[in-house]
């Protein structure tokens, strides 16, 4: 159902009367709630527009994407879709059986294993991260759920090494970073707020979250991610290699954009990963993706009450349509379908993966560059056309001069964030 502009006017002001209060509630103050169906009244899926997921895909490129491609899964079975190449050497066209570097998206993957290890009682959301790692933080008011909203305070690290893109990452392609060092680097900044006030973006809370894995299961991080994801999820194409730089098998080369316009694009495949580890380092594929987020989505990695953790949300911007869970998006899109999954950026590599609440319905999508906001952007149009099918002609040419905030939306980064 689309907010119309009278519950937007509505939504805006139960939210500036909590902001006011220094509250920011979970997601129901905030959206709609779906509506009730029954059987008689259930409306039909749309189908997916694949028209407009390669029209997206084409944008990704015309905004110095080498390749893209998104596969969707849904009731009729599976639709892929690949553009431009995965290797400008070799000029080998985008496959949609290849492997990549997903990011963030690694970041559902952490949030899965610590919320597995929540629920046999190893720990608790609400306790301070401390108790687990004695003398890690320097407040012990900053808990387990702080980390995974976004909400610690701890700074994102990653801001200053990658000031400057190319020399930024450059300077840490090949590096070996324990996760100590990485806290440290955060740690040697301010910190950005008290805890639990608001929402902070920062790659050193997932960090931490590797860490707590690492204490809790006397293991790494990648045996627990093999053990509770992808073993029983059959997911051959992922894989967590830290340190090594390699992706292995057939994958697509990623190409990171130089800060300097008209600069030539720089091969960023291989790399460690190390400043990201359990933040970012997972390498996975299209189907796998696909595979995970349906997974978790249908309540097949937690539990009901652990899903219901995850998925209760507050806004990350002030947009109305973006909101963040535990280690877990959630986009309302301009047909009123809320997707659930995450996006990623690691140098040459944007992804998508997200899944109706159902799990029913789901999209991966990749283009091979970053640092080009337009390229993610554009990539983002994917999922409004395989979650929202095709628009009615009036819509679809409002949106195409610009007139839809939800179509267009730019990259977390580019907007402004809500605390
Ligand atoms: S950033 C994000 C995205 N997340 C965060 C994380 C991830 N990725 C990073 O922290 C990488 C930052 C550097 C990426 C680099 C490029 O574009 O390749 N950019 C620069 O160096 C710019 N100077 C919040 C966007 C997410 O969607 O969650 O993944």
């Amino acid at each position: 159902m689309p907010l119309t502009s009278h519950r937007r006017l509505a939504v805006s002001a139960a939210l500036i009367a909590s902001l006011a209060a220094g509250v920011v509630p979970a997601t129901s103050a905030f959206a709609a709630p779906a509506p009730a169906t029954t059987a008689a009244t259930t409306p039909a899926v749309p189908a997916p527009d694949m028209d407009g997921v390669t029209a997206a895909l084409n944008a990704a490129m015309a905004n110095g994407a080498p390749g893209a491609m998104a596969r969707f899964t849904g009731p009729e079975g599976v639709r892929s879709r690949a553009v431009g190449v995965q290797d400008r050497v070799t000029n080998a066209p985008m496959d949609i059986r290849s492997r990549f570097r997903i990011g963030s998206v690694s970041k559902t993957f952490s949030t899965v294993v610590l919320l597995q290890l929540v629920q046999e009682g190893r720990l608790e959301l609400d306790a301070p991260v401390n108790t687990y790692l004695p003398g890690l933080l320097p407040d012990d008011r900053i808990t387990v759920r702080h980390l995974l909203t976004h909400r610690s305070g701890l700074a994102d690290y990653t801001n200053a090494m990658f000031a400057d893109t190319v020399p930024g990452f450059e300077s840490v392609r090949n590096r070996v970073f324990s996760y100590q060092e990485l806290v440290d680097l955060s740690l040697s900044e301010p910190r950005t707020t008290e805890p639990g006030v608001s929402y902070k973006y920062s790659n050193a809370n997932f960090v931490v979250v590797g860490m707590l894995i690492e204490k809790l299961t006397g293991k790494p991080v990648s045996d627990a991610y093999q053990r509770r994801v992808l073993k029983p999820l059959k997911l051959r194409d992922t894989s967590y290699v830290h340190p090594d730089a390699r992706i292995t098998g057939p994958h697509a080369r990623g190409y990171l954009h130089p800060d300097e316009p008209g600069g030539a694009l720089v091969d960023s495949t291989e790399q460690t990963v190390s400043w990201a580890q359990s933040a970012g380092a997972v390498i996975s594929s299209p189907a796998d993706l696909n595979t995970f987020i349906s997974a978790l989505t249908r309540g097949r990695l937690l539990s009901p009450a652990m899903m219901e953790a995850m998925t209760s949300v507050t806004p990350t911007d002030t947009t109305n349509t973006r909101f963040y869970g535990l280690g877990l998006r959630r986009y309302d899109l301009s047909c009123g379908t809320r997707v659930y999954g995450h996006t990623g950026t690691v140098q040459g590599f944007y992804t998508y993966a997200f899944a109706t609440r159902d799990g029913r319905r789901s999209l991966s999508a990749m283009a091979n560059t970053s640092n080009r906001g337009a390229a993610n952007t554009a990539l983002g149009g994917t999922l409004e056309a395989a979650f929202c099918g095709k628009k009615p002609a009036a819509a679809a040419s409002r949106a195409a001069v610009g007139d839809s905030a939800v179509t267009s939306l730019p990259a977390e980064r580019d907007l402004p964030e809500r605390g």
